[in-house]
């Protein structure tokens, strides 16, 4: 590389090794025309390119080579030291073996992440939180943004909190703390940072760019869990629908900077980058899938028709996500719909009919779970299944009280029932796991509440809620004759 007089650029190094814990494999070595030592803009570039080493050598007053600076990383910072700087070496007599250095340095950062154990072929990732918001709340947040990583397979080998004034509009934080993020990432072995805030397309390139890891956010990871879930066509078709959808304004302008690239080598005609012919065919499966979604769709609204002809009462069971729902329904029904302790088991509705006592019939209906900011792009591509809970008659809102946020897990359920319209229908909330709390709480709870407690996977505790929902489904019928 040849700079001028003020800086060097250094050239894009993302075809050089690392992740694994390990570094570049490249020494930058480089002039400081004055006096100075490693700057803090080279430890930075040490630090975020994770470069072997980095040294500057400083001149004399006749311009001879004066000393070398060198520093190198450190597997694991003695008093939070990040880097270590040696004492300066005289550049006609280097004393220090470079090369013994680095493979002990190496061997180390691998030895740290190999001490900690984590499943199989699961991903490692650090976790990340820059918020204005009260250190309690951001905390919160990260519980379940650990959840949601767990959920898809993924380890998280460190949360890091920053707390702001003042969010930074390019990387959220500062440099310095990101260059830190980028030593830990190596330290523990992670490729992948998870933002719990959600970023926008440039955010998203500007901080990939500076720290050359894979940056996502906590809609891309919700994203991520509906795809490895979905089971039918339907949830397939809208999965991939909302990626493409959240995909397609991340592929923008980033063209520019592959066009620079792709233009004198490719042979592709002039101005076509790899990346447009990407959107391109990005908005065509989009139109693809819109099509076969409508196809899809027709026939749900066939079966729900049928459905609604035959004029059972519907009761749909709605709520947090992992709050046990389908553990309700499996009870209520006696059937074998997947139950798991992970965020979004379910994804696809399941309809059961279910025979009350004084022979009344009901349709109980099990459905995707919700979760605080549900992305935008998954309410719109789930809308029809969402929609089918406007044929309910009754709404059996489940709150897991086991868990800690439960009382922001209500308000965001019925936030999401207020933004679908659906806060016309009565809801019957359930208090639910309360078996993991003392009675003394739930009793209270169910109070101030005005809810039934259950468990879910206890029979025996469901007979408060079946007089409930049978008080309510009475009134149903009645008024459905009083209609015919
Ligand atoms: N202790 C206890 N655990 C329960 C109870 N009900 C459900 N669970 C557990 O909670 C976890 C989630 O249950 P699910 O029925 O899958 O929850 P869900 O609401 O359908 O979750 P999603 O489909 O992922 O939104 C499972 O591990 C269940 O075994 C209960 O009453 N007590
Ligand atoms: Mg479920």
């Amino acid at each position: 590389m040849v700079g001028n007089h003020q800086a060097i650029v250094i050239p894009n190094l993302e075809k050089y090794r690392s992740g694994g814990g390990r570094l570049k494999g490249l020494r930058c070595v480089h002039t400081h025309l004055q006096h100075d030592p490693l700057t803090h803009d080279d430890l930075m570039d040490l630090a975020l390119l994770k470069l072997d080493m980095m040294a500057a050598i400083t001149m004399d007053k006749e311009g001879r080579p004066d000393y070398i600076h060198a520093a190198h990383l450190l597997p694991e910072g003695i008093d939070g030291e990040k880097w270590q700087i040696l004492p300066p070496l005289l550049p006609w007599n280097p004393d220090v073996d470079c090369r013994a250095l680095i493979r002990s340095l190496e061997s180390e950062f691998a030895r740290k992440v190999r001490s900690q154990k984590v499943k199989r072929k699961w991903e490692r990732a650090l976790l990340v939180s820059v918020s204005t918001a009260p250190m309690r709340v951001a905390e919160d947040s990260m519980v379940e943004l650990r959840e949601l990583a767990e959920s898809c397979n993924i380890a998280v080998v460190e949360t890091v909190i920053q707390h702001r004034q003042k969010i930074d509009p390019r990387f959220l934080m500062g440099e310095g703390k990101l260059s830190e993020l980028v030593i830990l990432a190596l330290q523990k072995g992670a490729d992948l940072l998870i933002f719990d805030q959600e970023l926008n397309p440039s955010q998203v390139r500007s901080i990939t760019d500076l720290t050359d890891m894979r940056v996502i956010d906590r809609t891309q990871l919700i994203l991520d869990i509906f795809a490895q879930r979905a089971r039918s066509r339907e949830g397939k078709i809208q999965v991939e629908l909302a990626q493409l959808k959240y995909l397609l304004p991340r592929l923008v302008g980033k063209g520019t900077a592959m066009s620079r690239l792709t233009g004198g080598i490719g042979g592709r005609g002039p101005g076509e980058t790899k990346l447009e012919v990407d959107r391109r065919r990005v908005r065509n499966r989009i139109g693809h899938l819109e099509k076969s979604l409508r196809e899809v769709q027709k026939q749900r609204g066939q079966r729900r028709a049928r459905r609604n002809k035959r004029g059972l009462p519907v009761i749909s069971i709605i709520g947090y996500t992992n709050a046990g729902k389908s553990t309700l329904l499996n009870t209520l029904t006696k059937s074998s719909v997947l139950v798991e302790s992970r965020l979004f088991a379910t994804l696809d509705p399941t309809s059961r009919r279910k025979k009350f006592p004084k022979d009344v019939e009901v349709i109980i209906t099990d459905t995707v779970g919700f979760i605080r900011q549900l992305p935008e792009e998954l309410i719109r591509a789930f809308h029809a299944t969402l929609e089918e809970l406007e044929d309910a008659d009754l709404l059996l809102h489940v709150i897991d009280i086991s868990n800690p946020r439960f009382a922001d897990q209500i308000e965001s359920v019925e936030r999401i029932l207020e933004s679908l319209h659906l806060d016309r229908i009565p809801v019957l909330r359930v208090l639910n796991k309360q078996d993991r709390v003392g009675s003394v709480t739930v009793n209270k709870l169910s109070r101030t509440l005005d809810a039934v407690a259950i468990s879910a996977n206890d029979e025996r505790t469901l007979t408060p809620l079946l007089d409930k929902i049978e008080f309510h489904i009475t009134r149903v019928i009645r008024h459905y004759s009083i209609e015919n």
